[in-house]
């Protein structure tokens, strides 16, 4: 598929179309929802807001057969089956909400698949983000390659999406990294591979994927949620978070691993599965797998 794809653009329009509508409603929704999650998280409530409006919004899609969120259990069947003339679109609503409380950054995810779900990344044809710091940007990757487009509101429900950058590439001399959990829980041999790492690049860990990602794909480096000595499987969400935010970094010429194979590769067995990140520049990459492989 390419950038002229009608309902991948549809898709990312209805996506763009929600971010001005969202970022108003966050104030007032700084506080738990008194819910949890299929994967057992607590629930902001703005959480559940961004995963009604973006529900609405992408099965109102013509196109989208069906919506699968990280906030809901089961997929919302759009009308269509999932195929070559209509995509599963899964969503994690707001990425890094915990974030609400402290005011920073955090962002919706967006893979659309051409199989219905649980499929592997090489079921994508285009993913994506959108960032809420201080401006609203959204990464757009499909075969064409990666853009960064600034959405603005209209103040009337519509929006003007304006690219900014329209071939995204990881800097090849990286800066930055970016790794989750706390280091008491981090496996050995990966707490060996960021000691090194953290004499050779600045470390900027914001507690958002979207934010984390968004500066390895500015400035060059790697961001990770590892496996952890009692969650072997990580924190994040291997059809929400990993496939997508792979695919968009592999597009932009970087790489993206579970510690051992291309992220894209991995068979899926449910759609809440979680699954270790390591991604950024190819050769960070290649690094951490050979460190988890000494073990
Ligand atoms: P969420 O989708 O429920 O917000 O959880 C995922 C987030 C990621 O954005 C981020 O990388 C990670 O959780 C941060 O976790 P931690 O607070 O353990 O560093
Ligand atoms: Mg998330």
């Amino acid at each position: 598929m390419t950038e002229t794809d009608p309902i991948v653009e549809a898709i990312f329009d209805a996506v763009a179309v929600t971010a001005p509508e969202i970022r108003a409603a966050l104030p007032g929704r700084r506080v738990e929802s008194g819910t949890d999650n299929p994967s057992g998280e607590s629930v902001m409530a703005g959480d559940l807001y961004a995963d009604e409006l973006l529900a609405d919004a992408l099965t109102a899609v013509d196109g989208v057969g069906s919506f699968v969120s990280e906030e809901r259990e089961a997929a919302v069947d759009a009308g269509g089956g999932v195929g070559e003339d209509a995509y599963a679109v899964a969503i994690d609503p707001l990425d890094g909400s915990s974030n609400l409380r402290s005011n920073n950054a955090m962002g919706t995810v967006v893979g659309v698949y051409d199989a219905p779900l649980p499929a592997t990344g090489r079921d994508l044809v285009a993913a994506g983000y959108v960032l809420y710091g201080p401006i609203t940007t959204m990464i757009v990757a499909d075969d064409d390659g990666v853009r960064e487009e600034v959405v603005e509101g209209d103040g009337d429900g519509g929006v003007s999406r304006s690219v900014v950058e329209d071939d995204l590439r990881l800097p090849e001399d990286p800066l930055v990294y970016g790794f989750g959990g706390r280091v008491p829980d981090w496996p050995d041999d990966f707490t060996a591979y960021a000691r090194e790492i953290e004499d050779e690049l600045k470390l900027r860990y914001g507690g958002a994927m979207v934010g984390d990602v968004n500066q390895v794909l500015t400035y060059g480096g790697i961001f990770a949620y590892p496996a952890l000595v009692d969650a072997p499987d990580g924190k994040l969400r291997l059809s929400f978070e990993a496939n997508p935010i792979a695919y968009i970094v592999e597009k932009a010429g970087g790489a993206a691993s579970n510690g051992e194979t291309d992220i894209l590769d991995v068979e899926s067995e449910g759609v809440h599965d979680r699954i270790p990140l390591y991604v950024g520049n190819e050769a960070l990459v290649e690094r951490l797998e050979d460190a988890l492989a000494n073990e």
